[in-house]
């Protein structure tokens, strides 16, 4: 069984206490749980993270190109959070380790401030979904089973 590595970034430990009309009303537990829902549906084993700092991210991506390598990774399911819109070192990373990766936001980032609506994560990410909500991760996941059999 492969596994899909879920990764969230800064703030989203934060789901569920402020700004529910953005975010929705849901907690990261929330999100794993459905999460794992949809990882049993499809046949995969679910590893899923969330840090607040950039480097533990890199390093996470460095492990999932590993794994990619080994044959036991379906592919890296990313939010981001704000690193999103700075870190060309995630960028650099996802392009470093050639690993199929989903860039994935809760909110419609093109439906809000200026400064979210520029992506370092994009050009490097085979698909980029954003504004279903946290149900985008359950979307993704499927969407992870399709590009299986590509
Ligand atoms: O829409 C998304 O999923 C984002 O990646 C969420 C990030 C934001 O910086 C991106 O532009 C879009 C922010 C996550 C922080 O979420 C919070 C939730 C509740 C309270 C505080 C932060």
């Amino acid at each position: 069984m492969k596994t899909a590595l879920i990764l969230n970034g800064p703030n989203l430990n934060l789901l569920g206490t402020r700004e529910p009309q953005v975010y929705g009303p849901y907690t990261l537990a929330d999100v794993q749980a459905l999460s794992q829902q949809a990882c049993a549906t499809h046949g995969f084993a679910l590893d899923f993270r969330q840090s607040n700092h950039e480097g533990e991210l890199v390093d996470w991506i460095h492990e999932a190109g590993r794994s990619q390598a080994t044959g036991t990774l379906a592919g890296v399911i990313l939010n981001a959070g704000a690193y999103t819109h700075t870190s060309i070192a995630l960028h650099d990373a996802i392009k470093g380790t050639g690993i199929t990766l989903i860039e994935l936001h809760i909110s419609n980032v093109f439906a809000r401030e200026a400064f979210r609506q520029h992506s370092y994560i994009s050009p490097v990410a085979k698909a980029v979904m954003c504004g279903f909500g946290v149900a985008g991760y359950g979307l993704a996941v499927a969407a992870l089973a399709e590009m299986q059999s590509k």
